[in-house]
């Protein structure tokens, strides 16, 4: 008795005497291998690529305020990877953001890199390959963050669920590569199939007839599926109880489709976008766009004697890709028992002014969301425009197309190495008198390196101006996404930018805070940010074969005071030569740091 005493009260001693832990202060270990494997995403075999075997990649689920610790593991035997954390800002650890050619080298075959870092903020998040076109070759996985132990999300449900978007073609990445630099000219096509979670049908209809997005056509090319559940390419049913509030929360990985989200018969509430919470707001569907995230509350107030299909479609583009599909099924119901009613219509794909009303629909949520600082130190304008360069076929930003320089830019100007890239500055905007309307009368551009750097802590403003693209009448979607930061949308506008008329109308009262805005066909977005990161980031369209047609540029600000740059992430390039000269100062702060 007297033992069991000692003992109680030495627990009892324990627990006062332990200091307080620091809420949500724990680390997960993964130890991930990216591989190809064969898989049916869409019931048609073709190589994924995977991690430990699992396409999509595994789901994360942590806490704000935990480390993630990854030790990535290449075993791809011909090519590099990095893996992008896509919404987390990496705050104190920008060789963690996984861009190839800016925050670090690619991770050679047969290697392994950690990435470790804190997951600040809770939401909704995904991460993606971020070398070559990776991440449409299946490179992909969600990345979910809870609030921390003791916090509150401003909404309450009772369930929820994660449907990662994404688009699969059958043609594989290396072609799509070789083809985007080819001469002619080969462009990538519509996808095959969209993917939910990785599972799409190509060969065979989930609903009773093809539905090609934006229109009533049906597309015949096949039968109706039959699925028993545990196909490969089966859709993932999600089963639900009547009376319930659900959140769904949506990450889309796209290569190239813009695409519009929808559950038969039910309303959405908008609650999180980009992983900062909104202004709650009900719509029938909703649009989202490669890069972006939402969180969206579905109550099970239908018929319960249903089941009810779920649906995206493509919009943005002319369409020639069936919808994806899968059940809300209200439980008893057997999971695939067929819908009675259709799949949602997706609207037209060129209602480009229903889509702007979407956008103007999100708000920052009051008190929980900051607030932008009411004046900027510098405004940058970004022209995207498609030029040749050589004759090849490529996208610019102020007649400068981006190609990745050997050594990645967080070394190159942390250690001031000239030739690593062009040190010049790039322009601040472009022609006062450049026709935004007309293909270009000289569409010849050059190929770039260039850094806007920004004074640490200053505030930025962006605006993303489109234009006409190289065929007449042609201007196209983009949505651009930016590493290392949030940004607040100011708003959005048609034809040119013009500073004076145009800052009038910005929303600096709940611009909302989001980490991708898309810019619609000749118009122009603002947004800004803080520049409080060192580090370098990359902003970029977020279309894959975009970004690979040199659509972005890289932002660098603070980099001197960046602390441990881990030697892997930049033993390339001329950094790694740095490296070799073992009595060079500057080695040595490397290794010491
Ligand atoms: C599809 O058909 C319905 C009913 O005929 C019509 O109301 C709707 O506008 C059509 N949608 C499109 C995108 O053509
Ligand atoms: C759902 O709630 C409504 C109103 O509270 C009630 O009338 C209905 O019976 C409930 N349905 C089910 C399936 O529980
Ligand atoms: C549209 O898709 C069908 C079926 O995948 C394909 O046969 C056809 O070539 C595509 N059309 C275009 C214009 O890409
Ligand atoms: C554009 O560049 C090509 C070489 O790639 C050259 O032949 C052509 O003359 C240039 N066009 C103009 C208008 O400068
Ligand atoms: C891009 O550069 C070319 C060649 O210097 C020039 O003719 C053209 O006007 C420039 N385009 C833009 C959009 O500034
Ligand atoms: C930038 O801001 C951070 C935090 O707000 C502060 O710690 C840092 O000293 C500032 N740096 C400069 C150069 O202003
Ligand atoms: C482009 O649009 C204009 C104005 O609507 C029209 O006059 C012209 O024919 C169009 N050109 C093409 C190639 O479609
Ligand atoms: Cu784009």
């Amino acid at each position: 008795m007297e033992t069991l005493g000692m003992i109680i009260n030495f627990i009892a001693v324990l627990l006062l005497i332990r200091p307080p832990l620091p809420l949500g202060s724990k680390t997960q270990h993964f130890k991930w291998e990216v591989g190809y494997a064969f898989r049916s995403p869409d019931c048609v075999e073709g190589l994924v690529m995977g991690i430990n075997g699992q396409f999509p990649g595994p789901t994360i689920r942590a806490e704000a305020g935990d480390t993630l610790h990854v030790e990535l593991t290449n075993r791809l035997h011909t090519e590099g990877v990095v893996i992008h954390w896509h919404g987390i800002r990496q705050f104190g650890t920008p060789w963690a953001d996984g861009t190839a050619s800016v925050s670090q080298c690619a991770i050679n075959p047969g290697e392994t890199f950690v990435y470790r870092f804190k997951v600040d903020k809770a939401g909704t998040h995904f991460y993606h390959g971020h070398y070559g076109m990776q991440r449409s070759a299946g490179l992909y996985g969600s990345l979910i963050v809870d609030v921390a132990e003791g916090e509150k999300e401003p909404f309450d449900y009772d369930g929820e669920f994660s449907l990662l978007l994404s688009d699969w073609w059958h043609q594989s990445v290396h072609e799509q590569e070789v083809g985007l630099s080819s001469m002619p000219f080969r462009w990538i096509g519509e996808p095959q199939s969209l993917l939910i979670n990785g599972r799409g049908q190509y060969t065979c209809s989930f609903a009773s007839s093809f539905i090609v997005a934006g229109s009533n056509t049906t597309a015949g090319r096949g039968r109706q599926c039959q699925f028993l559940g545990h196909e490969e390419c089966a859709p993932q049913i999600l089963p639900v109880l009547p009376n319930r509030t659900y959140r769904l929360r949506l990450a889309s990985a796209t290569s190239l489709a813009s695409l519009n989200f929808a559950v038969a018969s039910h309303k959405l509430v908008v609650v999180e976008a980009d992983g900062n919470y909104v202004q709650p707001f009900a719509v029938d569907d909703l649009d989202i766009y490669s890069g972006e995230t939402y969180s969206v509350l579905l109550t099970t107030d239908q018929n319960p004697a249903a089941n009810y299909f779920i649906s995206a479609g493509v919009r943005g583009r002319q369409p020639n890709t069936t919808q994806a599909l899968t059940i809300l099924n209200y439980k008893p119901n057997p999971p695939f028992k067929p819908p009675p009613l259709p799949p949602p219509v997706t609207p037209r794909w060129d209602d480009f002014d229903r889509s702007k009303r979407f956008s103007l629909k999100i708000h920052a949520l009051a008190g929980r969301s900051p607030k932008p600082p009411m004046k900027s130190n510098r405004q940058i304008v970004l022209l995207n425009t498609q030029n040749t360069v050589n004759g090849l076929l490529r996208w610019s930003i102020n007649n400068i197309s981006l190609a990745l320089p050997a050594t990645p830019y967080l070394g190159s100007i942390k250690f001031r190495l000239k030739h690593a890239f062009d040190g010049a500055p790039p322009p601040e905007t472009f022609l006062a008198n450049y026709d935004l309307m007309r293909p270009l009368a000289n569409p010849n551009s050059t190929i770039g390196s260039r850094v806007y750097r920004l004074r640490l802590n200053s505030t930025v403003d962006v605006v993303l101006q489109n234009a006409n693209a190289m065929k007449e009448n042609v201007s196209e979607i983009h949505p651009w996404h930016l590493h290392g930061h949030d940004f607040w949308v100011l708003g959005y506008g048609e034809g040119r930018f013009v500073a004076a008329e145009a800052e009038r109308h910005f929303n600096l009262e709940d611009p909302p805070l989001k980490n991708t805005a898309v810019v619609y066909p000749y118009g122009w977005t603002a947004i800004r940010f803080v520049a409080d990161n060192p580090g370098a980031w990359a902003f970029h369209c977020h279309v894959e074969a975009h970004l690979h047609m040199g659509m972005g540029v890289v932002f660098a600000e603070g980099v001197d005071r960046v602390r441990g740059i881990p030697v892997e992430a930049i033993a390339c390039g001329s950094t790694a030569k740095m490296r070799m000269a073992s009595n060079d100062e500057r080695g040595q702060e490397l290794t010491r740091d």
